[in-house]
């Protein structure tokens, strides 16, 4: 029982860090969609977890899916990383 009780905890402390580390959430607004390439153009504020400015640049995205529900003009709000050498935003979520 005891033992139960702790690895919930740990599993509890392992829940937070996760959801503090995609926090990173930018906003952007979507300025070009690309399906067959598999990115999509976004005009972004500042990416701290990146050391990145405000700036219009293109994403890879972790999940391809995503791009069929994107307009140019949508405001988004987003997580980026470095994916195998490559910008990828790799959450998104589009504001209403
Ligand atoms: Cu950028």
């Amino acid at each position: 029982m005891k033992t139960m009780t702790w690895r919930s905890l740990a599993g509890a402390l392992a829940m937070t860090v996760a959801l503090a580390a995609q926090a990173q959430d930018v906003d952007g607004e979507v300025r070009k969609v690309d399906v067959e390439g598999g990115k999509v153009t976004v005009r972004h504020g500042e990416i701290k977890n990146l050391d990145m400015p405000p700036m219009q640049m293109s994403f890879r995205v972790s999940n391809p899916d995503w791009l069929r529900s994107l307009q140019p003009g949508d405001k988004i709000r987003f997580s980026a990383d470095k994916v195998n050498g490559q910008f990828t935003i790799t959450a998104l979520e589009v504001r209403k």
